[in-house]
């Protein structure tokens, strides 16, 4: 086995025996078969395209399959044998397409004309495909590197791609460019600037899927404004609702209507509160409950109702409440129930409001307790007036963003000790779910601004470069010039699509941590340190001094 795409990867060398995640040997090799039938796919689909062939399908299709892959979304060998299935059905129905149009079909390779053998063992076939998943160079430990690089980052863009077409928004140029980077990991002949450049290329790809996303939300729900969010639970019937996914949770919603249940968000779900349209329309959607998903073991066992997974992160989970866990989209563990879905495509709730109509509820209510979400870049932007007259006065000294994805390892306390030492002459935007290690820390206020400001969940990152760019064009610079310094965490591809889209906006001095990425080889890390002047983190105090000097 060899699995090394996120920050919890074993010993920071690439997990060899058993994914720390969970991830079996036989998992990931059935992972990485899929992902070499992806590859094989990209190419037909490129030509399909080139052709006029529609091929929507098989574009939701292959973000979806990707999204699969990533970490912490889906542990079920049966539903990656079911997405090669599909793979290979695209392609070859693609190709017969293709042969109706015109008279020189191309020379498929290899690749492209791979046929799993479905009546032997996948896990055997996946480990045979082994590294070759990601092409021949492996000897070459930069571009390995950047190929490792470009496939996380599409991976973590293909997620949010997936997100933004189940709100109606979508961009050819998304899914052409990840056929694209699918296909040149089979190429030889680039050099290491070609593989920067194409890195690069997933940034700002990234960025236009992130901006697809920030539409879709916006446009259904309306642009976030500060929100009071309880944490506590109070009296009744339970729901709980994790992952990134706010349409399905509004599905949710609509399902639950006047039926005497409360919905509670968990991890990166908590910014949905600030949607105004959600918040007036589904009077039940009430707190949030719990922490990170690194939590989710206690808050789950915790939890006296029924709980839905719409996206990362699952944790391999526990015999004690595995039982009112429910799946949905891409998210998928051996056992765990995976909600059908109605005629319109939409799941179909029943089994969870049945489950939690059986549980206790909550008993009693708690004392009061809330956290305020819903600074995007609207609500932060109407005061960039008041932020500007701040800084200019002096009372403003720097903006600070620490957030990112979290993990488990306690070198992550270095998040929550850097803003706690933030001076008091300075703000804090935070986003994703690193949040959760200070996202209830009172800090108080800068005249009428909150010193903390949550902007959103990890694809919000759309919105802190907003942010970042409405107040550089108010202070007529560049964001490079700004007061401004940004602190992340990363763990899982959609940090890695994130970085690489920070990157190709030519942002430099971030800090990154809690440990480098281990596919970044030392050379290319080198290159960006150079380029971008990446650096990994060091202590809250070092750091804090650096960024205010
Ligand atoms: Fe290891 Fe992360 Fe891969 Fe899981 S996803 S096997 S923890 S590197
Ligand atoms: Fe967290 Fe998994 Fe990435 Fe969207 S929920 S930020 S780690």
């Amino acid at each position: 086995m060899f699995c090394e795409q996120c920050e919890q990867t074993a010993s920071g060398e690439g997990c060899h025996q058993w994914g720390a995640c969970g991830k079996s040997p036989q998992l990931n090799a059935v992972q990485d078969l899929l992902v070499y039938c992806l590859r094989g796919l990209a190419p037909v689909a490129l030509h399909a395209c080139e052709l006029g062939i529609p091929t929507r399908e098989v574009d939701v299709f292959t973000c979806e399959a990707l999204f699969a892959t990533m970490t912490n979304v889906n542990f079920d060998p049966k539903r990656f044998t079911q997405y090669i299935k599909q793979a290979i059905a695209h392609r070859q129905a693609l190709k017969a397409q293709i042969q109706q149009v015109t008279d020189t079909p191309p020379i498929w390779s290899a690749l492209s004309s791979f046929e799993p053998d479905f009546s032997e063992s996948l896990v055997e076939q996946g480990l045979d495909v082994g590294l070759k998943f990601i092409g021949q160079s492996e000897t070459d430990i930069d571009t390995f590197s950047l190929k490792l690089t470009t496939l996380y980052g599409v991976k973590g863009m293909a997620s949010y791609a997936f997100h933004a077409q189940e709100l109606g928004q979508e961009d050819e140029q998304i899914y052409h460019f990840c056929y694209e980077a699918l296909t040149a990991l089979d190429r030889q002949d680039l050099s290491l600037e070609d593989w920067v450049g194409l890195a690069l290329k997933v940034g700002e790809t990234n960025l236009r899927a992130m901006e697809l996303l920030d539409g879709g939300h916006t446009g259904a729900y309306g642009h976030p404004v500060p929100t009071a969010v309880p944490l506590n639970p109070k009296q009744g019937k339970a729901i709980l609702v994790s992952g990134h996914d706010i349409k399905q949770l509004e599905a949710l919603l609509k399902q639950t209507a006047n039926q005497g249940i409360t919905v509670y968000t968990h991890g990166e779900l908590l910014p949905a509160h600030g949607y105004p349209r959600l918040k007036q329309t589904y009077f039940h959607l009430y707190g949030h409950y719990g922490t990170a998903w690194q939590n989710q073991t206690r808050d789950f066992a915790k939890f006296p109702g029924a709980i839905v997974i719409t996206t990362n992160c699952l944790m391999p989970p526990h015999e004690n409440y595995e039982e009112k866990l429910f799946t949905l989209g891409p998210v998928a563990y051996p056992g765990l129930n995976a909600l059908p879905k109605l005629a319109d495509g939409t799941p179909d709730f029943a089994p969870v409001i049945q489950k939690t109509l059986a549980l206790s509820g909550f008993t009693k209510d708690e004392a009061p307790r809330q956290v305020i979400t819903g600074f995007a870049r609207n609500a932060v932007l109407s005061v960039a007036d008041q932020v500007i007259a701040a800084v200019k006065a002096g009372k403003l000294r720097h903006i600070f963003l620490v957030g990112g994805c979290d993990g488990a390892k306690p070198d992550r306390n270095y998040y929550t000790k850097f803003v706690e030492k933030v001076p008091d002459d300075c703000v804090v935007l935070t986003l994703a779910c690193g949040k959760f290690r200070f996202f209830d820390h009172e800090l108080g206020k800068i005249g009428d601004l909150p010193r903390l400001m949550d902007i959103g969940q990890c694809n919000d990152a759309y919105s802190a470069i907003q942010i970042a760019l409405g107040l550089a064009n108010a202070l007529d610079t560049d964001v490079n010039a700004l007061p401004l310094s940004l602190i992340l965490s990363w763990y899982e591809q959609k940090a890695v699509a994130i970085l690489l889209t920070l990157l190709h906006l030519g942002i430099r001095d971030i800090r990154l941590g809690p440990t480098l990425p281990a596919f970044i080889s030392p050379n290319v890390f080198k290159l960006l340190s150079k380029q971008y002047n990446l650096q990994p983190i060091t202590t809250p105090d070092q750091d804090l001094a650096a960024c205010l000097q």
